[in-house]
């Protein structure tokens, strides 16, 4: 079970931890054999390395698009080592043994985030070094495969700990990485192609992910989790700098790329726009002249859940808005970019994390979402749908006046980021009372009304400031009941898809009240 390290072959883009690992191996009395660029960082470093064309007795051509695909290396590396035809084969053919690949490559993902030419991403996918570690993988039985920097240390210890040789089981578990990698490597490249040429069919796509982190635990601490990232460029958590507090956890993750998103949704040039998140639902959202208006107005919408939100920005965040955000127990703010000022008033909470994306997210851009089930995954386009105010077909006798307009088009956005049902209202650029993630339509209008009640208690209002604003439903009203407790509330306009088979009771029930209705014609379910 024990194999004998006896030859290397290291073949590395990223040249992190490769030196002080060679010479481990040299020290291990292991012969070193390399590629171009990685034997000049090893002989640089004063170790003896052999090229790889000894081997393949064959000059590296094609702009190193050629270079280890050869049976000198391919056979080196497959052979299986007890059976006598493999054995005379490689004597046939001068092959040596391969026991151990330290292979890592070219950096396809961060060539593409980069913003490289489409010349240079091809140039970017590697072929060679898959080969070599799918084939060292499959060799599992007497050969180790490493593909990642972060096992050189322990690699080297159980090479020390067994006299020079190393046992099945780490090689298995290192074979079990080699093929996440060639995977997430793979799936990456087939992102990029189906982005590239605007395929949205998710036959167009594998699914795969390179491993970012590994979390203290997942949605709950007896649960393990790490978060995968897919290579796609768009801004966003994934992409985003952390510039200070710890490390994000599972449920950070999830609910700050719903804050995020969200914040998307709005067009930074027209407005400042801020949303607060809980459990991946939106406790507040405004929209304003500024930051630091929008945030006080998405405060104001559920002062009380807001406590341990998660912020998102779509401007860069200033400093006096960064000294209302201290007032309040945050875990998490998100923002295209923060001001020094910003940065130096946020940096007297240590355990507050400020994250910079560097750049707003394209809402209408197409990409996939994946959701697990047993057994599967579940594939579609993201929502990136969207109608605009001039396709809103109103259904009623009054039609919207302006500012009943905006705020419907407001609210139907913020519903489209609500677990469903979704029932949000909305005054003047804010939302004032959000419902979500009822089994009923109507649950979700009588909670979201209760909430405004509730924070107006909290401000000190006489009424609640559901009075004359608009309400937005991610989907059909079904029946009218849901209708009627929203014009109980003092909704004075409604937005919503239509398409129930009783539209036309819910349309008599605006008209009998005074009420203003549109239609969008698209619903945004969210589960
Ligand atoms: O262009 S390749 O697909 N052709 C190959 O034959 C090949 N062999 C190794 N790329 C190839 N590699 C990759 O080169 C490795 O995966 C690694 O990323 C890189 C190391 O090259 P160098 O040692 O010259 O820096």
């Amino acid at each position: 079970e024990l194999v004998r390290i006896r030859r290397a072959l290291l073949s590395v883009s990223d040249k992190r931890g490769l030196v002080d690992f060679a010479r481990g191996l040299a020290d291990a009395g292991v012969e070193l054999v390399s590629t171009g660029g990685t034997r000049s960082a090893l002989e640089k470093a004063g170790l003896t390395v052999r090229d790889v064309s000894e081997l393949t007795g064959f000059p590296e051509i094609m702009d190193g698009r050629v270079k280890t695909l050869h049976p000198g290396v391919h056979g080196g590396l497959l052979a299986i080592r007890d059976d006598a035809e493999h054995q005379a084969a490689m004597q046939e053919h001068g092959i040596v043994d391969i026991d151990l690949v330290a292979i890592n490559l070219y950096p396809f993902e961060q060539t593409v985030a980069g913003g490289a030419d489409k010349a240079t991403i091809v140039e970017n996918i590697d072929i060679g070094g898959p080969a070599m570690i799918r084939a060292a993988a499959k060799n599992h039985a007497y050969v180790a495969t490493l593909t990642d920097p972060d096992d050189y240390e322990r690699v080297l210890a159980a090479l020390a700990e067994q006299n020079g040789s190393l046992p099945l089981a780490l090689r298995q578990e290192l074979a079990a990485l080699a093929y996440a990698r060639t995977a997430a490597y793979d799936a990456a490249v087939s992102g990029w192609f189906a982005q590239d040429l605007a395929l949205e069919a998710p036959r167009h796509r594998a699914f795969g992910g390179h491993l970012h982190d590994v979390m203290r635990y997942g949605e709950n601490p007896h649960q393990q989790a790490a978060f995968y990232t897919t290579g796609d460029p768009r801004p966003g958590v994934a992409s985003a700098t952390l510039l200070q507090g710890k490390q994000l956890s599972y449920n950070n993750i999830n609910d700050t790329d719903a804050a995020f998103e969200l914040v998307s949704e709005f067009d930074a040039a027209t407005s400042a726009a801020c949303a607060i998140i809980k459990h991946a639902n939106p406790c507040g959202v405004a929209v304003g002249d500024n930051l630091g208006d929008a945030y006080r107005r998405a405060l104001e919408c559920d002062q009380t859940s807001a406590f341990g939100g998660i912020v998102a920005f779509n401007r860069q965040l200033d400093a006096q808005t960064a000294s209302e955000i201290v007032k309040l127990f945050t875990e998490v703010i998100i923002a295209p970019d923060a001001s020094e000022e910003a940065r130096q008033i946020l940096s007297a909470k240590k355990n507050l994390r400020l994250m910079i994306t560097g750049a707003m997210a394209d809402p209408r851009q197409a990409a996939m979402t994946v959701k697990s089930v047993s057994g599967g995954l579940l594939v579609q386009g993201r929502d990136n749908g969207h109608v605009a105010p001039e396709d809103f077909k109103v259904v009623t006798q009054r039609a919207p006046d302006a500012r009943e307009l905006a705020d419907m088009a407001f609210a139907f956005q913020v519903a489209k980021h609500v677990k469903s049902n979704a029932i949000v209202y909305a005054l003047n650029g804010a939302t004032v009372g959000i419902g979500a993630g009822q089994m009923s339509r109507v649950d979700s209008a009588r909670i979201a009304a209760r909430k405004a009640v509730d924070a107006a208690e909290v401000l000190g209002l006489e009424t609640p400031r559901t009075k004359g604003s608009v309400v937005a439903s991610d989907a059909f009203f079904p029946f009218a009941d849901g209708l009627l407790s929203a014009i109980e509330a003092g909704a004075t306009a409604v937005i919503q898809p239509g398409g129930s088979m009783r539209d036309q009771d819910v349309i008599d029930a605006a008209d009998e009240a005074g009420v203003a209705m549109v239609f969008t014609g698209m619903r945004h379910f969210r589960h």
